[in-house]
């Protein structure tokens, strides 16, 4: 007698079925039918089998399935034990063949970090805009995915700030599993969410962000014994992490990624970025298009970057709107990138890009090491500043804010006057 959920139906009378107990997968086959997900009592030891509904068992044996699974041991100070149970998640989300979406940021982090799992994760991926994940992606997704058994929603380098906060609230009460793999600061209401998380900031680990999604991604690969192909690397070079040792090459894919994700349309998959990175001719002549784009980036903000001293920080200001085209490469944070590359130097720098409705922020290591923080100024401006800021959210040294309409110039007097505090 084997109890056991239901993974896959064929055929059309007799049926013909594959049931996981946790254990193995048993085929057989029988006259009725069974929807895929159900659970059974199945009693192949007579000449005729018969098949029973039990009440659902399916955590039961998902939960054998991970426990079962022997994973490769790592020790990360970031969170082993998150790290493996996602491993274990997507095992067995994977193994009891549920329907999988994988929606990473389109960026060269999310790029990267879906790529990774597409080595081994059977599922569909889609491109999200931005590093939020919002009410209306939330809306267009569960459609498809309530449709689904068992549905799981993997979220790739977006989706913890509190700006996603309400989406991720719609996705679970729609019975859809939702996972998190990121290193943005976790909204600390939307930790009980997920159903798992592979996020450095739940740990005590020193400088969370600097492990990017793609990194994470390549560790649970590890795991589950599958070779990432040095795709972490492109995570880190595209999020500036120093986790890893880079060579031009990762500088030079992860800028080709960027570039490509922002004329890509939404939703779009991985192909386009596979076969980007694998054919090498493409890959230069897309790169040279880009990096003209960041030149001609570089040369209008050296006319336009404003230099002023405060107590905490050299700070640096420019106007993104006159720069910044929309839905073109470089974006408003790239834009504001390419400035803090050009005034980083070994003192404390704070370089602030703001234009129409937001404020973007980059602060170098010597800033974050005297105890500066983009995220700190961020919460400081909430904080007094209720009624104007929209909402804002980031890392110590990459950070943006939202802001009502009209109140930019406000928002950008109460920084200055915070950093001369
Ligand atoms: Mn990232």
């Amino acid at each position: 007698m084997n109890n056991g959920v239901i993974i896959r139906v064929r055929g059309k009378g007799p049926f013909e079925y594959l049931l996981h107990d946790g254990m193995n997968r048993i085929e057989f086959k029988h006259p009725s039918f069974f929807h895929k997900g159900s659970s059974i009592q199945l009693d192949l030891s007579k000449k005729t089998v018969t098949v029973k509904e039990i009440p659902d068992i399916f955590q039961e044996v998902e939960s054998k399935i991970e426990q079962n699974l022997k994973l490769k041991r790592i020790e990360v100070k970031y969170g082993s034990a998150e790290l493996e149970a996602v491993s274990r998640r997507l095992f067995s989300a994977q193994e009891l063949q549920r329907a999988i979406y994988v929606k990473f940021h389109g960026d060269a982090d999310g790029i990267s970090g879906a790529l990774i799992l597409n080595k081994f994760l059977p599922g569909f991926f889609m491109k999200q805009g931005a590093a939020v994940y919002s009410v209306g992606d939330a809306m267009r997704d569960m459609e498809r995915m309530s449709q689904e058994y068992k549905p799981l929603l993997i979220l790739v380098d977006t989706g913890s700030g509190q700006d996603s906060h309400a989406a991720i609230s719609l996705m679970k009460s729609a019975g859809i599993e939702v996972l998190s793999i990121d290193h943005h600061p976790i909204y600390a209401k939307s930790k009980p969410i997920f159903s798992k998380i592979a996020n450095p900031w739940n740990t005590d680990v020193d400088d969370p962000s600097s492990y990017p999604a793609g990194y994470l991604c390549a560790k649970i690969a590890t795991m589950l014994g599958i070779e990432s192909d040095g795709l972490e690397r492109i995570a880190c070079a595209g999020d500036k992490s120093q986790v890893l040792k880079l060579s031009k090459d990762d500088e030079k894919k992860a800028l080709v990624l960027d570039f490509a994700a922002t004329y890509s349309a939404f939703g779009s998959g991985l192909d386009f970025y596979s076969n980007l990175l694998a054919n090498k001719q493409l890959l230069d002549s897309v790169l040279l298009q880009a990096e003209a784009k960041l030149e001609e980036t570089k040369g209008k903000l050296k006319g336009i970057m404003k230099e002023q001293k405060t107590k905490k920080a050299l700070l640096y200001t420019f106007n993104l709107d006159s720069i910044a085209e929309r839905r073109e490469f470089p974006t408003k944070g790239k834009i504001t990138g390419v400035a803090f590359d050009i005034v980083n130097k070994n003192k404390a720098i704070l370089v602030i890009g703001w234009g129409k409705k937001s404020i973007i922020f980059r602060m170098n290591d010597v800033a974050v090491k005297k105890g500066l923080g983009a995220d700190q100024i961020i919460k400081h401006i909430k904080s007094s500043l209720v009624d104007f800021v929209e909402n804002g959210g980031g890392h110590a040294r990459a950070a943006a804010l939202r802001i009502r309409e009209g109140y930019e110039n406000i928002a950008l007097q109460e920084i200055i006057a915070y950093l001369n505090s």
